[in-house]
């Protein structure tokens, strides 16, 4: 083989490769635009800035840490990761229900993962996390800080009860 043919060859081996990694990035943009309309893909997103040292006193959204009836069947929960407990502790809605969640904290960072969901934020003091979640299968769900917070960070743990009606 002279010279000017092996580089002809070499070029059309890269080009083969160029071709094969761009149809991969091809593929992989389908996947997650696939993803993104159909597995209930929500980025959790923050809210808004808030002051941690303040966030339990009165007047805070956060002051009492709650679930309420915001709509047609859907639900806001108000929820402060703190250490080591998750306010309110035990959150109860109806099946099909969707919960709105806002979570921030008044002392470190924690995490707040919802077992079986794909519910998974980082609760960052100063800042309001929002992510929301339809639970269409009754049950006990666990909330787990998922983000080390100190010694009792094994067991922080919080629950969802979604009741069958
Ligand atoms: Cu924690």
């Amino acid at each position: 083989m002279n010279n000017e043919k092996l580089i002809h060859a070499i070029e059309r081996y890269e080009r083969s490769w160029l071709l094969f990694a761009l149809v991969m990035i091809v593929v992989f943009l389908i996947f997650i635009g696939y993803t993104l309309t159909g597995f209930a893909f929500y980025v959790p997103s923050a809210a808004e800035r808030i002051d941690p040292t303040t966030v339990r006193n009165e007047g805070s959204l956060f002051a009492n840490p709650r679930v309420e009836k915001t709509g047609d069947n859907v639900y806001t929960a108000y929820v402060l990761a703190q250490a080591f407990t998750f306010l309110p502790g035990e959150i109860r809605v109806p099946k099909g229900a969707k919960v709105v969640f806002y979570v921030t904290s008044p002392d470190v960072q924690h995490g707040f993962h919802i077992r079986g969901t794909n519910v998974n934020v980082q609760v960052i003091p100063g800042e309001v996390g929002k992510v929301e979640h339809t639970f269409d299968e009754p049950g006990e769900y666990l909330v787990i800080c998922n983000e080390y917070c100190g010694l009792g960070h094994q067991d922080m743990i919080g629950k969802i009860i979604v009741e069958d009606k």
